[in-house]
């Protein structure tokens, strides 16, 4: 290794947000030590990098917190936010109707206009948790996405299922012209003898 030669790899800055208790932090010290901490609600944020293979850039992932107090921060970070992670508790029926003004409040915002997300539906391990078509209906995902690359996946930040997939799909979004990946879903649907539509992007991507 050393200096000679070698060439910074390119970072850049992936946000996390999500109403406070959905498991941000959880998700994010799992990911990166493998380790389940005990988690405070965040006040202010956590920044951690996080490793990639070696053809794409490296993530800085901010984790902000969520309480309702904390929410007029997120803003802050929009504008060098090269994709959006939306984190959701899908064993929280009740705070459904809250988690999706809050997405819909983000995306109105003009720089995370064409901004790649991944929602994570986390807490898939809990019994009676909505699975990913269910939250896609009910966040309304398919309609207030449009003209956006995005996708749902099922996650759980206690077991570890799940996590490495969305950040990858993560990757592949920032990376894909919102076209390309459209085509890709197109191939993929057809292939299973699906009829094209958004909804079904969550039972595709997670074959
Ligand atoms: N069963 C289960 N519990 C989880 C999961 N992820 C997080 N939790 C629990 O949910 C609670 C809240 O998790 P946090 O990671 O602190 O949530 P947060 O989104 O960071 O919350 P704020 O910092 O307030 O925005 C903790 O008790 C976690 O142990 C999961 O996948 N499954
Ligand atoms: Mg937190």
């Amino acid at each position: 290794m050393g200096m000679h030669g070698s060439k910074l790899k390119k970072q850049v800055q992936i946000l996390m947000l999500g109403l406070d208790g959905s498991g941000k932090t959880t998700l994010l010290y799992k990911l990166k030590y493998n380790e389940n901490v005990v988690t405070v609600p965040t006040v202010g944020f956590n920044v951690e990098m996080l490793e990639t293979d070696r053809r794409s850039p490296g993530l800085t992932v901010w984790d902000v917190g969520g309480q309702r107090r904390m929410r007029p921060h997120w803003k802050h970070h929009f504008l060098d936010t090269a994709g959006l992670l939306f984190v959701v508790d899908s064993g929280d029926e009740k705070r459904l109707d809250e988690a999706r003004k809050e997405l819909y409040r983000i995306l109105k915002y003009h720089s995370l206009k064409g901004v790649p997300l991944v929602i994570l539906a986390n807490k898939q391990d809990l019994p009676g948790a909505l699975n990913p078509e269910r939250l896609c209906q009910k966040l309304d995902l398919r309609r207030v996405c449009e003209g956006r690359a995005w996708f749902i996946q099922p996650c759980s930040a206690t077991t570890g299922m799940g996590l490495q997939e969305g950040f990858r799909r993560m990757v592949y979004l920032m990376k894909t012209p919102l076209r390309q990946t459209q085509e890709d879903i197109r191939a993929k649907m057809r292939s299973k003898g699906f009829s094209f539509t958004s909804v079904k992007q969550a039972i595709l991507f997670d074959s």
